[in-house]
């Protein structure tokens, strides 16, 4: 029997009487927001105005039922899936138990303090930040934490999402909170702790072994039944007090494999665990999932085979959907993970500085075919080796691990975001912090692979590998993050300077659109540089690398308008070199996956999507960089133009290759059309010219390509032999038609001279297009779909932008 207590609270800062109404799951923040007792954060500088609800404490009560007939249960425990970080919990005012990791399960054993009829129970949670300055005390020797990162000190000492601090992307809201489930269960013979999986494939039988941990509170013994895809198994099983396990085997035969998208379906076994008490139900994907790291003649590759398959893996970095956890909900996570698939994304790096997200995320994935690289939520800071907090991280990689090895999403287990190299960048001490850090993510390394020993483990994300951990520009092997381009102020030739073996992080920022912005900016601060807009800008100088770049790439724009398109054009051309130049790198580069895809408040980010869900201009272009067939071109240093074809499909590509030269007038100078074949799971060079060969001219013509194969056009690019603000762009005219069929727009572009980066904004609706931020040819028409993605029926105010000689 389950008591569900979430719904209803009611929420009292400690030190007043006053009381206001919280939803639980949720946030004090939330909270707050919700009753007027603060402004917005998200606007303007209002942020500034919250930061006096961190440092208090904040108790969160309600009243439950409890019948005569659940306290005739042998036992009722109290189950909490995360509460935000350190709290105790009364029930009619005994105290039944602590908390102090976010990322842990609780569950206290309450039958003794409950009575029936009405019962009261209080979770006081302690300010975060006044218990981590505390814990910082404590340790034996100082530990670094992100100052370019975190608003607050000493937030590593702690178990709490890194980000709440604040980030290079985010805003610092430290709240605190109830999360996910909260109920109490009756039990009387043994409770489900976990259920898990094991497979063991061979020719056309999967092997399913199933384990069920059942906590017993007293010797005895429990029924329980185990479905498996149809498959029914019974048992009675003889329970000691404390915690048991229980293994089944299943046979399926043939069985129906999951496969990431693009490679197959997203097959699923219903399994449910049932026992006198409770019951478990998942969906189990079945297939093979490895980590391939094998010398070769460069070092040692990097890729994940799936089901024998090597998969070149394209996606991007995640970060948890909202600053106020009250909000992240299911129907943003499935739309984010949707535009994920939408745009031929296969994999989503679950970031360190974020969270271990819920189960529904994994289910979607599982359901989509997104593989997912699960970092553990470590980041770009030092943390502690004591042996406190290594228990406490243990037990949460313990649990974690267990909650989601069954998901087939799931690549890998990485033990942290960059801490390896913030650890080795250190002038002073470096062996303490070595020590320090090889102590506590061995612990790590131990805790995950005892808790799912089918995964690979992968020590920090850069890293080589095991045992060899100081490589954070190594081309040879491991995975990388490359932020030359960004951090490091280089062009976007930088890309083609480095061959990653597997890029998991690289990116550009850009300002969200004009809709997004305004939410945040009064009217009087409408300009780049104003204190909200830099407010709004939380990596350094960011403004300054922005406008630094786009003066080398661009004819400077005028107005803000102009300003904001431009920055996502300059980040969808950023992503698309470095992306473009390490597909057709593979076997030797197998990921790519960049910074990052979502943000949780509205700034300018390294996102494609923004707060709002909008996409930016990289997302589209993510669609077409992503496809599974591409065209590339790359311009060498020695002047060389090379075109090549990236086929990531199992089959071979048999299509033709139409190549162009025109001006910028839209008159054909020159063209080609070629047959081409490239073999499954490959890239192939099916070109390569001179520049001065190609074209006399530089600044007066471009190259366009289409790919077209059995299905018609699978992906157009198109090259430009200088930088675009050397080129003799036209004055263009673009007409747009627009004609509605139940609900969907229908919209037909036609231009007179080509045109480049054509990005429509619907500007009183919100909605996405087929396709977005492209080049547009005279005689050349292009027709787009629109689906609103609120309930608008307004018709789409549609404005449309595109690259200019003047703005
Ligand atoms: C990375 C990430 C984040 C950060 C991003 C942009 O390395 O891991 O810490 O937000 O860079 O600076």
């Amino acid at each position: 029997m389950k008591i569900d207590i979430s719904g209803e609270w009611q929420l009292r800062n400690c030190s007043e009487q006053e009381t206001i109404p919280a939803t639980i799951p949720g946030d004090v923040y939330a909270a707050l927001l919700d009753n007027n007792k603060i402004p917005d954060p998200f606007y303007a500088m209002q942020e500034d105005d919250v930061q006096w609800a961190r440092d208090c404490d904040w108790e969160y009560s309600r009243d439950f039922e409890v019948s005569w007939t659940d306290l005739e249960a042998n036992s009722i425990y109290l189950n909490l899936d995360s509460v935000d970080t350190f709290s105790e919990i009364f029930i009619n005012d005994k105290s039944v138990g602590i908390t102090e990791n976010m990322f842990l399960r609780y569950r206290f054993e309450v039958k003794e303090y409950l009575r029936t009829g009405v019962n009261t129970i209080k979770v006081k949670i302690s300010s975060a930040s006044i218990k981590a300055q505390e814990e910082a005390k404590k340790l034996p020797f100082p530990i670094h934490w992100s100052k370019s990162n975190n608003k607050v000190a000493n937030m590593n000492t702690i178990r709490k999402v890194q980000c709440h601090s604040g980030w290079d992307w985010g805003i610092c809201l430290v709240t605190s909170g109830i999360y996910n489930a909260i109920y109490l269960e009756t039990v009387n013979s043994s409770r489900i702790e976990h259920v898990y999986c094991c497979q063991k494939h061979s020719r056309n039988l999967c092997e399913v072994k199933v384990t069920t941990e059942l906590y017993a509170p007293e010797a005895g013994t429990d029924s329980i039944k185990i479905t498996l895809g149809g498959q029914v198994k019974e048992l009675t099983v003889t329970l000691n007090k404390g915690i048991n396990k229980v293994e089944t085997s299943f046979k399926i035969d043939n069985p129906q494999l999951w496969y990431p998208a693009g490679y197959g379906e997203q097959a699923l076994y219903d399994l449910t665990v049932a026992t006198s008490d409770s019951s478990v139900s998942k969906r189990i994907g079945l297939r093979t999932m490895e980590l391939i790291t094998e010398k070769d003649e460069i070092g040692s590759s990097m890729y994940f085979k799936v089901n024998g398959i090597p998969v070149f893996c394209k996606g991007a970095n995640w970060i948890p959907t909202d600053a106020f956890p009250q909000r992240q909900t299911e129907t943003v996570c499935r739309r984010l993970l949707e535009d994920a698939v939408a745009v031929n994304m296969n994999m989503i790096r679950v970031w360190g500085g974020g969270q271990y997200e819920p189960d529904f995320f994994y289910s979607i994935c599982d359901e989509l075919g997104l593989l997912v690289w699960q970092d553990m939520m470590f980041a770009c800071s030092e943390y502690p080796s004591t042996e406190d907090f290594i228990e406490n991280m243990c037990k949460e990689a313990e649990y974690q691990v267990k909650r989601l090895r069954d998901f087939a999403c799931i690549a890998l287990f990485c033990g942290d975001n960059e801490v390896i190299g913030i650890s080795l960048g250190k002038r002073e001490n470096v062996k303490l912090t070595m020590v320090n850090y090889d102590r506590r993510n061995h612990a790590l390394e131990k805790a995950v692979k005892a808790a799912d020993a089918s995964r690979s483990f992968w020590p920090s994300s850069p890293c080589n590998g095991p045992m060899d951990l100081d490589g954070w520009h190594d081309d040879t092997k491991g995975d990388m993050h490359y932020w030359t381009v960004w951090h490091g102020n280089k062009e976007f030739e930088a890309y083609f300077d480095v061959t990653p073996r597997f890029c998991s992080e690289f990116g550009f920022q850009s300002y969200p659109e004009k809709k997004t912005v305004k939410s945040y900016t009064p009217d009087d601060q409408w300009n780049i540089t104003s204190p909200v807009m830099d407010f709004h800008q939380r990596s350094g100088d960011g403004n300054a690398k922005i406008i630094g770049m786009m003066s080398k790439y661009f004819r400077f724009p005028e107005g803000i308008d102009n300003f904001l398109y431009l920055t996502q054009v300059q980040q969808a051309l950023a992503i698309k070199t470095g992306v473009e130049y390490w597909r057709h790198l593979r076997p030797v580069c197998m990921g790519t996956v960049y910074w990052q895809l979502n943000d949780l408040w509205p700034v300018a980010s390294w996102s494609s999507i923004d707060y709002y869900g909008r996409w930016k201009q990289l997302h589209y272009h993510a669609k077409r960089f992503y496809a599974p067939v591409i065209v590339s071109c790359f311009q060498t240093r020695e002047d060389i133009l090379e075109i090549w074809v990236t086929n990531d499909k199992m089959e071979e590509f048999n299509g033709t290759l139409d190549m162009s030269i025109f001006d910028f007038s839209g008159n054909k100078k020159a063209g080609e059309t070629l047959d081409i074949s490239v073999p499954a799971l490959s890239a192939k060079m099916i070109a390569s010219y001179p520049v001065d060969e190609f074209t006399p001219s530089r600044n007066e013509t471009f190259l366009y390509l289409e790919l077209a194969g059995d299905n018609g056009v699978e992906h157009f690019n198109e090259h430009f032999f200088t930088r675009h603000k050397h080129c003799d762009l036209q004055q263009v005219d673009i007409k747009c038609e627009m004609a509605e069929k139940d609900g969907v727009w229908q919209i037909t572009l036609n231009s007179d001279v080509p045109a480049f980066y054509v990005t429509l904004t619907p500007e009183n609706v919100d909605g996405v297009f087929s396709d977005n931020s492209f080049t547009l040819l005279p005689g050349k028409e292009k027709v787009l779909t629109f689906e609103y993605r609120d309930s608008s029926t307004e018709k789409p105010v549609i404005k449309i932008d595109h690259l200019r000689s003047s703005y």
